[in-house]
């Protein structure tokens, strides 16, 4: 048996960057596979239950189907090197981790869908080189990226949304470029959670596809060099001659970071709010039986909702994933006593995030057997 762990993912998916990212940082010793390879549907899809990346499959057999989970099984395992131990940190690390993972995925998918003449060809070879060289891989390969094509569209983009779409990305990129002037990762001199969530939109798709990543290595250096720094298991932050090894001293999470989440929480929240009411519109009417799957894939989606955003209507895709990541910050909120409480509450308030704590699906979900589940 080997000691290495086998990461079925691959360069160009968004979800996998956040794992890779993870195993490299922590030192864990991996192999990438991609889908194409015989051995995913054969052995590990019957287990994974669904065919997404990142699926891991341990030393030992285990598969982990799902990149949070991917994360969870090392870091319950290694006492939690990623979790920064004061109340105002975890949840901003947990904030960060559901917005990287579900909030940015409208700027992603315009970014990569909406710039054909520069992205189109680089994109062409990650779908076609994913699959063996069957004799329809070629077929195969534009059915996917129609596909995903769509997929901007379902998050909103459109040609009445598009440069609203655009400001607020360049603000979000700003303010996080502003951070990192200071701090070479979110709460200071290493990643924590939120980083590995951040990245997931962050690498693939805005820092790597070829006019997203130009534009961020032109207009914010400091956040490319952060996707950079992600990806190497050193420190990686030769620029700050200052450099500590831990997370910020007293639980403080610097004004800079307070900033960028000001600018997220401007379509993260009321995107959060209608989804939320549409997903439970959709529990009340189809009742699922405790235990049925709440994840599935873009064609089986529930629909969508609509919210306002300066003065602009977008409708995009309501997904449950959102709400099961958030049920963690929640969580996290619960747990705590009175007074970390109120000054968590005044956090969120100073970014405009405080309505998130609020924001439920009527119904919980879990995770058994690989899947996302009602309970
Ligand atoms: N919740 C999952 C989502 C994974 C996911 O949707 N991955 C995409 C690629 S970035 C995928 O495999 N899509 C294929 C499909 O949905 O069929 C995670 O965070 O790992």
């Amino acid at each position: 048996m080997t000691e290495i762990h086998k990461l079925y993912a691959i360069t160009h998916s968004l979800y996998s960057g956040r794992a890779r990212s993870y195993l490299i940082k922590q030192g864990i010793p991996f192999e990438e596979l991609s889908t194409g390879h015989e051995s995913f549907k054969a052995d590990v899809l019957p287990k994974g239950k669904l065919p997404t990346i990142p699926t891991l499959v341990t030393p030992e057999g285990e598969v982990i189907r799902d990149g949070a989970a991917i994360i969870e099984h090392f870091e319950s395992a290694n006492d939690r090197p990623c979790l920064p131990p004061g109340p105002k940190q975890q949840i901003v690390s947990a904030l960060f981790d559901v917005i990287g993972t579900d909030g940015l995925l409208r700027p992603a998918m315009h970014y990569r869908w909406n710039f054909p003449g520069d992205n189109l060809d680089f994109i062409r070879y990650h779908f076609l080189h994913s699959q063996r060289d069957l004799p329809q891989r070629e077929e195969k390969t534009e059915a996917m990226m129609d596909r995903m094509r769509h997929a901007a569209m379902i998050f909103g983009v459109t040609d009445e949304t598009r440069d609203l779409v655009e400001s607020l990305y360049l603000e979000y990129l700003d303010a996080l470029n502003k951070h990192f002037e200071h701090y070479p990762y979110l709460l200071g001199w290493r990643p924590c959670i939120g980083d590995f969530g951040l990245l997931a939109p962050m690498y693939a798709h805005l820092g790597r596809d070829p006019h997203p990543v130009r534009l961020m290595q032109q207009r914010a250096t400091r956040v490319y060099r952060w996707v950079e720094r992600m990806n190497r298991a050193d420190q990686d932050a030769p620029e700050y001659f200052n450099a500590g090894t831990e997370f910020l001293a007293e639980d403080e999470v610097p004004e800079t970071l307070l900033a960028v989440l000001r600018v997220l929480a401007e379509d993260f929240v009321p995107e959060g709010r209608a989804a939320a009411q549409h997903i439970n519109a959709w529990l009340a009417e189809n009742q699922p039986e405790p235990g049925a799957p709440a994840v599935g894939r873009l064609a089986m989606a529930m629909g969508t909702a609509e919210f306002t955003l300066r003065g602009k209507t977008i409708v995009a895709l309501a997904q449950p994933y959102r709400f099961f990541l958030l049920q963690r910050v929640q969580a996290i909120y619960e747990s705590l006593d009175p007074s970390d409480k109120s000054s968590v509450d005044e956090m969120l308030a100073s970014c405009g995030m405080s309505d998130l704590l609020e924001i439920k699906l009527d119904r919980r979900m879990g995770r058994s057997d690989n899947l996302e589940v009602w309970l």
